[in-house]
C-alpha cells in the first residue's frame, strides 16, 4: 500500500552538498523500544593539577622539556609530530598510477586551553574561551603564511581517542590540502560557479528561515544539526557574514562565537549529563593566492554518543561497507538539543 512520505517515519537518503555523498536516514528504527543501559556513566574526576601530566604547567614532558607556569593558553610543538618539515621527497621512479606517492611536509602543535586539567570549554569563563579563540586566530595567521592548510581540531574524551583529560586541542599544518578539504573546496567552487553564490551562506540563510534544525543563533552565528548529519548529534557553526578564515573574524564575531560555543557545549554536556565527547575542527579557505570567494569558515562537531553517556554510535558494518546511516533524524536531534537548558548540569547539582 502506498503511503505519503513522512521524513520522520520513512527511510530515505539525504545528500551532503559539501562532500557530494549520501547518508541513509532510518527514522522508523529510532522508535525501537530501548532496554539497554540508561544510567549516566561514572564521571571520572580529574585533578586540577598533576605534576605527572605533561600538559600541566611546570610539568616535565617525556623529552625533558619543562612546561612554563602558564596562566592562560599554552602552545608547544608536538613532541611526537605526525608531520615534519624538510623531509626527503618520495621517488617517482615507477611512475605507476597504482603506486602513487606525494610529498607531505608540515608541522604539528599542541595548544592547552587553560592551566587547570579539570576544566573544559563548556565550563571555562567567557574571557577564557575568548582567549582560546584569539589564540586560534593567531595560529591560523602565523601558520597560514607557511602552509596550505591549517587544521585546528579538538578530540575530547577517551572514547574519541583523546590521550589526556587536560583541556587542549591540536593544530596540524600541511603543505597539501587534506582529503576533506580538497573535496569541500571542489564542491564549494562548483556551487559558486553554478549559482554565483556562496553555498554555506545560502545554506545558513535557509536554515534560519526553516528553523527546524537550528539549535542556537545570535547576530553573527548560527548553530545547526546539518540536514545531512551523519553522527547522531553532529552540529555545524557557521558565521552569518562572509568570512574566509578564522583570523578574519572581527571582534564582534569572536564575542558572539564565545556565546554560541558555550551554549552548544553546555547543551551537549546536559544531553546525557556527562562531559560530552566529540571531535571538532575548523574549516576555512586554503592558504593560497587564489580567489576563495566560494569558501565560508565553519566548525564541525562530530560527537559519537547516541543514547546515553555510555552508548555510542559505531561507524561499522554497513557504514564501512556501503553507506553512512543514522536512525534519529537531524530535526529530532536538533529539537532535543534546542530544548536543553543553557545552564550546565553541574551547576544545578551544586
Ligand atoms: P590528543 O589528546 O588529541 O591525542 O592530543 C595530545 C597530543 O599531545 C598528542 O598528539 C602530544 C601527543 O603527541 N603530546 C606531546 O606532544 N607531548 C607530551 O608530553 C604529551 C602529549
Amino acid at each position: 500500500m502506498a503511503h505519503k512520505f513522512n521524513p520522520s517515519d520513512h527511510p530515505h537518503r539525504r545528500y551532503n552538498p559539501l562532500k557530494g555523498d549520501w547518508v541513509l536516514v532510518c527514522p522508523h528504527r529510532a522508535k525501537r523500544p530501548w532496554k539497554g543501559q540508561l544510567e549516566p556513566a561514572i564521571e571520572q574526576t580529574t585533578p586540577r593539577f598533576d605534576i605527572n601530566n605533561p600538559l600541566c604547567p611546570t610539568a616535565h614532558r617525556p623529552n625533558g622539556i619543562v612546561n612554563p607556569d602558564y596562566s592562560g593558553t599554552f602552545v608547544f610543538d608536538n613532541d611526537f609530530p605526525a608531520l615534519l618539515d624538510d623531509v626527503p621527497v618520495p621517488d617517482k621512479e615507477d611512475n605507476d598510477e597504482l603506486f602513487q606517492t606525494s610529498p607531505a611536509e608540515g608541522n604539528c602543535k599542541v595548544m592547552c586551553f587553560h592551566p587547570h586539567s579539570d576544566l573544559t570549554l563548556a565550563l571555562m569563563s567567557r574571557v577564557e574561551v575568548r582567549a582560546v579563540i584569539d589564540k586560534w586566530a593567531e595560529l591560523q595567521e602565523e601558520l597560514g603564511k607557511m602552509y596550505t592548510w591549517v587544521q585546528i581540531f579538538e578530540n575530547r574524551g577517551a572514547v574519541m581517542g583523546c590521550s589526556n583529560p587536560h583541556p587542549h586541542c591540536q593544530v596540524w599544518s600541511s603543505s597539501y590540502l587534506p582529503n576533506e578539504a580538497e573535496v569541500k573546496d571542489k564542491k564549494l567552487k562548483e556551487y559558486y560557479l553554478k549559482h554565483d553564490k556562496n553555498m554555506l551562506l545560502d545554506y545558513a540563510e535557509r536554515e534560519l528561515k526553516k528553523q527546524v534544525r537550528v539549535i542556537a543563533q545570535n547576530e553573527e552565528w548560527v548553530c545547526v544539526v546539518p540536514f545531512w548529519a551523519v553522527w547522531p548529534y553532529e552540529t555545524m557553526l557557521i558565521p552569518l557574514r562572509h568570512t574566509l578564515r578564522f583570523n578574519d573574524l572581527t571582534n564582534k564575531q569572536r564575542d558572539d562565537l564565545v556565546d554560541i560555543m558555550k551554549t552548544l557545549l553546555i547543551k551537549y554536556d546536559n544531553l546525557f549529563e556527562t562531559s560530552f565527547p566529540y571531535s571538532m575542527g575548523w574549516h576555512g579557505a586554503p592558504n593560497n593566492s587564489e580567489d576563495n570567494s566560494h569558501w565560508q569558515l565553519h566548525a564541525l562537531y562530530y560527537p559519537p554518543l547516541l543514547r546515553s553517556a555510555t552508548i555510542r554510535k559505531f561507524m561499522v558494518g554497513y557504514e564501512m561497507l556501503a553507506n553512512q546511516q543514522r536512525d534519529l533524524t537531524a530535526e529530532q536531534a536538533a529539537q532535543r538539543l534546542k530544548d536543553l537548558p543553557n545552564i550546565h548540569y553541574s551547576c544545578k547539582k551544586n
